[in-house]
């Protein structure tokens, strides 16, 4: 365990398990609490939201206190503070979203908290500032300018980042997609949408993404597709791993515990870059897990499940590095034409003229070859079963 950066938010640890239907099932503790255990189990890290370390209505002072007591218990126990974001979902005032509330005195009220936040990220030597604008959405279409809110978002972010900047913070900002709840439907529903934006940005060099799992799932989408698309663009500068089983409410299971195969692939993308591209940028961040440990456990269970991220992830990330140095598995790729998607499809210097007067492929022949896709998958699951 000790080769990954693995991380965990003190919000994952310390979920008291309320849900839509009933209350709290564990107590709470000090955010503090958490370090010396989290380090003894093989944790690199830990990241919050200022409202995990300090009440919404604290004043400065208590503020200031109780964040560096957190840092040095993290510091006492060796795990970086790798991550800092705000909590703008919360409180009855953000019902409306934080950055992109019709109502301007919220927007003004939620850019403010977030520049705080920034400041305590770079305090406490951050490198990543996340934002998830779980509220930032609408239940009606009739509540809502599109594309004033739209714009909105984004002068909220060129604000942040600008601020960044200014400070000269190392720091860099993950936006996190959500499809839907909090709201209805959120704003920045997927990774493709949050690029979109993105690259409408003054400040858009240091805002990225932080792709979550079941995010995408909810979405129906393929996670490790989104994440190969944050990484093509250069902008996965994060992640929240978790577990989610189909579309339904956002799970946040242990990472592993929803679609086994596909985290397989992600850790396998994760550990391994891209099979056939060398060169392609690669996930050099935390793993960072965001999952609940489920309302039926105790104090136990918080540690159980905070392990069972941990030994998923490495188990994979074995078994996903014996996939790649099969030589059976590298004739597969072979077979599956895999190596040839890095080769330009046009030779260089060649015209549309050059390509409508080239030879071409017999469209039959090529109807009927062999990719061998099912056969590499079955190897796949060969490796991942360790059979
Ligand atoms: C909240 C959300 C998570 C986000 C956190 C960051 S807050 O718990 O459900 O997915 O990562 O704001
Ligand atoms: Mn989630
Ligand atoms: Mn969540
Ligand atoms: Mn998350």
């Amino acid at each position: 365990m000790q080769d990954h950066k693995f991380s965990f938010g003190l919000w994952t640890v310390g979920w008291q398990g309320t849900d839509p239907f009933g209350g709290n099932t564990r107590r709470a503790f000090e955010p503090w609490e958490y370090a010396d255990k989290l380090a003894e189990l093989g944790a690199w890290g830990i990241t919050f939201h200022d409202n995990d370390v300090y009440d919404f209505d604290a004043d400065e002072a208590t503020a200031k206190a109780r964040v560096s007591q957190l840092k040095d218990a993290a510091d006492k126990a060796g795990l970086v503070v790798e991550m800092v974001t705000t909590n703008t979902f919360s409180h009855p005032i953000f019902k409306d979203g934080g950055l992109t509330s019709n109502d301007r005195g919220v927007r003004r009220f939620g850019l403010k908290k977030i520049l705080n936040a920034v400041d305590i990220a770079a305090e406490v030597g951050a490198t990543t500032f996340v934002m998830w604008g779980g509220r930032e959405g609408a239940e009606y279409d009739s509540s809502k300018d599109y594309f004033a809110a739209h714009a909105r978002y984004a002068e909220g972010l060129d604000t942040v980042a600008g601020y960044i900047k200014e400070q000269g913070y190392d720091l860099r900002i993950g936006l996190e997609p959500k499809p839907n709840e909090p709201r209805g439907d959120i704003l920045l529903p997927t990774i493709g949408h949050a690029l979109g934006l993105i690259a409408t940005l003054e400040h858009g060099d240091i805002v990225g993404l932080n792709p979550e799992v079941g995010h995408e799932q909810m979405a129906n989408l393929n996670f490790t597709q989104g994440i190969a698309l944050a990484l093509y663009c250069d902008k996965l500068f994060h992640i929240d791993l978790n577990g989610q089983r189909g579309l339904k409410y956002d799970q946040d299971l242990a990472f592993g515990h929803g679609d086994l195969m596909s985290s397989f692939f992600t850790v396998d993308l994760l550990v391994n870059g891209f099979p056939a591209s060398p060169d392609a940028p690669r996930y050099t961040g935390p793993i960072h897990f965001d999952y609940k440990p489920s309302r039926t456990e105790g104090i136990e269970g918080i540690w159980d499940s905070a392990k069972a991220n941990m030994e998923t992830f490495s188990l994979l990330a074995d078994r996903a590095k014996s996939f790649r140095e099969d030589p059976a598995v590298q004739e597969l790729m072979r077979e599956a034409s895999i190596f040839e998607l890095t080769e330009p499809t046009l030779a260089e210097g060649e015209t549309v003229a050059d390509l409508r007067q080239a030879e071409m492929p017999d469209p039959a022949a090529k109807g009927e070859r062999e990719y061998r896709f099912v056969e590499l998958q079955q190897a796949a699951m060969r490796h991942l079963l360790g059979a």
